[in-house]
Formats: structure tokens, sequence, C-alpha cells
């Protein structure tokens, strides 16, 4: 049986940074994934993701947020390929949003340069919207959009090149950890390691099942973005930055048009169906209402959008009750890491995430207070099998 340092389950994003990270510190690492990635079964599809520092979805995410900054820029070097494209992200709501207020105080209180601006400054500075007058909005201009099937191509890269191995295509059927270790069966064979990173993705609920930990809070949905075609300049990525808006039909996000390629939306909350229990993803267009409340969205907040549907995809969040990421050990198994849950905003954070996996899975200190991520905030709703 051939015997790793580490065994990475799922090497999408954060998988596949977590392998380069255990490689690029001198471990020997196999990344296993169902799929060839990057692949667009799982949720690092659709060309782009947002970078953002200051987080309005709580300012305990900003030094891992800074951290992942660093991090992508690193791989820039090392692979010679561009990642990120800074762009500026702009967040805006009414002046009593909380995603927006919590923003304001990550910037505060991280010493960032975000700018606060009105409804009627939004309007002149990006004449491509027209957000409601009583809006505030916070611009970080160092943010922007990360390329994201480029940034798992890049990890997968040079961790091979750092001497790790990738099995491709290759469902895992069981994990059998111990005292030691862990045994990693496939199809291809059965693998042994002293340590595992498990981030399974959309396929985490059961995987962690395999492992003991049965009934995991992740409940995997079905989430859709579409594009648009941009009937002027003022979309350019030179000149309009990536979003989130906090409006009263919900939370909209998107991306300038980059390469051409067309306006990019979607709707973060709500909107959503359960993945089917076979975890196929139906495509997008497979339900008639799909992209219908993003293309309401830019009929009535982007003037210079054409509002019609050039191309559509669909992806998954995995969702935890409280949107917080599980970043943790298991709790039977100190050598067995856990990223879950990243409930459709942890790939900005995938370079991070991936060297926090990797010490974690080592026994080290991963850098970072992750008691927001703890899994024992849901010692109520978990069963543990001894
Ligand atoms: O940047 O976290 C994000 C985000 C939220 C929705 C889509 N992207």
């Amino acid at each position: 049986m051939e015997h790793y340092d580490v065994i990475v389950i799922g090497a999408g994003a954060m998988g596949m940074s977590a392998g380069y990270h255990a490689a690029a510190s001198g471990r020997s690492a196999l990344m296993i994934d169902a799929f060839d990635p990057p692949h667009a079964q799982g949720t690092h599809h659709g060309e782009t993701r947002i970078i953002r520092h200051a987080y309005g979805e709580g300012r305990e995410y900003t030094p891992m947020a800074l951290r992942a900054q660093a991090l992508w820029a690193e791989l820039e070097r090392e692979t010679g390929r561009e990642l990120f494209l800074k762009t500026g992200f702009l967040q805006a709501g009414e002046p009593n949003s909380r995603m927006l207020g919590e923003m304001i105080v990550s910037a505060r209180e991280n010493g960032l340069p975000a700018e606060l601006l009105d409804g009627a400054q939004m309007r002149k500075r990006w004449p491509g919207l027209t957000l409601p007058e009583s809006f505030a909005g916070c611009y970080e201009a160092d943010s922007g959009v990360l390329l994201s099937e480029a940034c798992v191509q890049a990890y997968r890269d040079a961790a091979v090149a750092r001497g790790a191995a990738m099995l491709a295509d290759t469902p895992v059927v069981a994990v059998r950890p111990d005292a030691g270790g862990a045994d990693v069966v496939t199809a291809q064979g059965t693998f042994r390691a002293k340590s595992l990173v498990v981030t399974a993705g959309k396929f985490a609920g059961p995987m962690l099942a395999k492992l003991g930990l049965k009934r995991m809070p992740l409940a995997p949905i079905r989430k859709t973005v579409e594009w648009f075609r941009p009937a002027t300049a003022d979309y350019a990525p030179d000149r309009f930055p990536a979003f989130l808006f906090d409006l009263p039909e919900g939370i909209y996000f998107g991306f300038p048009d980059i390469g051409g390629e067309g306006v990019k939306a979607g709707r973060h909350d709500g909107g959503f169906r359960p993945m089917p229990e076979d975890g196929v993803l139906p495509a997008h267009g497979a339900f008639a209402d799909d992209g219908a409340d993003c293309a309401a969205y830019v009929r009535r907040y982007m003037p210079g959008v054409v509002p019609d549907i050039i191309r559509g995809s669909a992806c998954t969040y995995t969702m935890t009750p409280d949107e917080h990421f599980i970043l943790d050990r298991h709790p039977d198994y100190p050598h067995v890491a856990i990223g879950a849950g990243f409930s459709g905003h942890g790939f900005k954070f995938a370079s991070a995430i991936g060297e926090i996996l990797a010490a974690l899975a080592a026994g080290e200190e991963p850098g970072f207070d992750l008691s927001l991520f703890a899994l024992r905030r849901f010692n109520q709703l978990t069963t543990r099998e001894g």
C-alpha cells in the first residue's frame, strides 16, 4: 500500500490549495478527486469569484482574507499566471444594512483603506448603476476578482511541481481512520496516510459520515449565475467594480465585463433549490425560472446592460445553519482536518484555508483564531459514532 504524510479528499479549490501547502512544507501528499479539477461539478467553475478584505459577514474573516490575497499573489509569482484582477469592490445597501455596517467596522478595525460613499456619489462614479439615492456604499480599491478555474489549475500544477500526487476521476469509497493515520479506499487502490484533509465540497456530509460524523448540518443547494451583454462601456473592468448589494429584493453580486464575456451576476441569498439526492447538478435552464430574479435585478439597477440572459451556469453552495465555515480537526481523530460548509462565500479564502488545513492536519498551529469555525458550535445537531 502506498503511504503518504497527508491525503486530501476532494481537490477543488480548498483541497488543491491544501495539497500544495502540504507539499510546499516538505510533506508527501496525495490529492484525490471524484472528477478532474478544475471542473464544473463543484463550486469553483464560472470563471470569476470576488475577493474582498473588509468583510460584511464578520470582521473575524478579515485577517484570513488578507492572508489569502497575499498567497494568491505568491501563487501568481510561482506559476507566472494572472489569477487576480484589481477591479475594486463595492458593497452597498441601506445605511442600516447589517453587511454594510460590518464591512465598515471591519475596515476601520483593520486599518483598511475603504471609501464611504452616499447614493449620489455612487451614481456619479458608476453611471452603469442606479442604486437608490438612500443607499450608502463602501468601496475597496485593492480588492477585485479571482479567475477561479485558473486558480485551481495553478494550485494543481504548483502542487504537482512540488512533488504532490494527483488522483483524478477517483471517488473515495471508504475511509478508515485510526489512532495512527487513515486508510483511504478507492477503485484505484487503498492508500494510507498519517493525516487527512477532508474538503469534499457538496459531498462533505456523506464523506464526514464515513468518518463517524453523522448528520452534519450541511445543506448543498443549487444556485445559478447569469451573464448579460453590456450596451455601454461603463462595465469595463477598469471602470466598474465587483459588487455585492443588499437590496430590498435580496442580496445580489456581480462582476464587470471581463474579457468581453459579459456582465456576470447572481443572487446570493434565497432563490435556491436543494441538490438532488444523487448530487448531480441540474444544468442551467433545467428550471423555467432559472435566472429570472437576476434578469429583474439587471433591468432595475444596471441601465446599460441588456437584461436578456446570454449564458447561465448552475453551481452549488454547501450551507451551514449560520453561514460560517467549518474549519476544525475531527473530534476523535485530531490528524483529520475538516474544511466544509463554505456557504457560497469561501472561494476567495481558498489559498489561506489550504494553508490552515495543511497545518491542522500536521498538528501545527494554524496561525488564525478559528473559534468562529469550530465544529462544536453544532454539538446539539451532530451525532458522533464512537
Ligand atoms: O464574495 O463572498 C463573495 C460572494 C458572495 C456571493 C457571491 N460571491
